[in-house]
């Protein structure tokens, strides 16, 4: 079997992602175009970057993200490093000739989106492959709703609603790590999950072409936590602990159209008490409706509100498996269930298809490009309290 060696960048909780995608991708998908071999992973922290080499086998670790850049033979890299890094290691990868993976949010400007989709487009003409990790519309379940949108069976398409609602941060004991300030996140739910529902919201619907908004911070100031490794409000500091001032949002919602026609909303915050992961899509067409929630990523409900009886109109649940799209990652019988870690080893796949195939997958730098421009006309929104439109 083909190998192909990759550097990783950034030995945190998306960098450990990759590399369980990475791995259990050949084992999952009998036709993997080739076997990713652990070359170097890169952390600032030494401490974690052996740790993270010794537990995935990795031939080597560095602490500066150059090495990977300048090893000849790194076919592969992996930005999985906080936001404001994406865009300057994302390029210099592209332009030393490697093919990129690079985690959401795409950068932490227009600007550096701008770049990035240039760099892109620049190195697939010399048959150079990139990709943003906008994972969820690889859920199974997302890619048939899509089907079942594209074959007109639920109409024309009226509204779409997408929610992304975590609760990690609601206490105001949870520390405030890069993701709470805007020099290294670029923003705070906008950029962490809001664009994930949006990216769903615009696979299904297309691009949103205008949009209100609000956007919300209600917590002004978090504790520092010593190390500042991002721990997702998995630990709780005290009154005493020093604190610093968070400038980033928590919340933002906004109402929008879509260029396919619909209407809708999409909303998102971090402060949601009793919500997880909670991801929904509620899609309205002329015929039918379609929902969804990650929480039961498997289970895909349909309405086909036509054919259906009065009395006995309702919706059907779907549970995704061997029969639906990506059915060969999942396992044999419909309600065994993936998770995250099969949803990552899917986008390793299609990464790998592309590479293989020298084409450009979906959730391209441009696309990371079209979301950092939404993002930012929210923020024009919410600063004007008006309609805009997307530029
Ligand atoms: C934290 O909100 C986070 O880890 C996001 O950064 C990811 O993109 C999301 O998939 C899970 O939650």
């Amino acid at each position: 079997m083909k190998k192909m060696n990759v550097g990783v960048v950034g030995a945190g909780f998306m960098g450990k992602a990759h590399c369980v995608a990475l791995s259990n991708m050949p084992k999952l998908f009998p036709d993997a175009p080739y076997l990713p071999v652990f070359k170097t992973v890169c952390d600032i922290d030494p401490e974690i970057a052996v740790d993270f080499c010794v537990r995935f086998g990795f031939k080597g670790f560095c602490t500066d993200y150059m090495d990977i850049i300048n090893d000849p033979e790194i076919d592969i890299v992996a930005v999985c490093t906080p936001n404001d890094s994406h865009a300057e290691i994302a390029i210099a990868a592209l332009e030393a000739g490697k093919h990129v993976i690079c985690e959401k949010p795409m950068a932490i400007t227009v600007e550096q989106s701008k770049a990035m989709a240039e760099a892109a487009a620049k190195a697939f003409e010399k048959g150079k492959i990139s990709m943003c990790g906008y994972q969820y519309r690889r859920v199974p379940a997302i890619e048939e709703a899509k089907k079942i949108i594209d074959s007109g069976a639920i109409g024309q398409l009226t509204n779409v609603r997408a929610q992304y609602l975590q609760s990690w941060s609601a206490d105001p004991r949870s520390p405030l790590s890069w993701r709470f300030v805007k020099e290294t996140a670029g923003a705070g739910t906008l950029g962490d999950i809001f664009t994930h529902a949006l990216d769903i919201a615009q696979y299904l619907a297309g691009d949103v072409t205008e949009l209100v908004s609000m956007v919300k911070t209600y917590i002004k100031e978090r504790p520092v936590q010593e190390g500042g490794v991002d721990l997702l409000g998995t630990v709780k500091l005290g009154d005493d602990a020093k604190k610093q001032a968070v400038d980033v949002d928590d919340e933002v919602s906004i109402l929008c159209k879509y260029a396919g026609g619909a209407i809708g909303s999409v909303e998102a915050t971090r402060m949601a008490w009793g919500r997880n992961n909670y991801i929904t899509i509620e899609v309205h067409g002329t015929k039918g409706s379609i929902t969804w929630n990650y929480e039961r990523l498997n289970e895909l409900e349909v309405c086909y509100g036509m054919d259906d009886e009065d009395g006995a109109r309702g919706f059907r649940k779907i549970y995704t498996g061997p029969a639906n799209p990506h059915g060969d990652v999942t396992w044999n019988i419909p309600g065994m269930n993936i998770g995250y870690g099969e949803l990552k080893a899917i986008e390793a796949y299609d990464f790998a298809k592309a590479v293989e195939g020298g084409y450009q997958p979906t959730t391209t730098f441009e696309v990371g490009y079209q979301i950092s421009k939404v993002c930012d006309a929210i923020l024009k929104s919410d600063e004007v309290h008006g309609w805009v439109t997307v530029e």
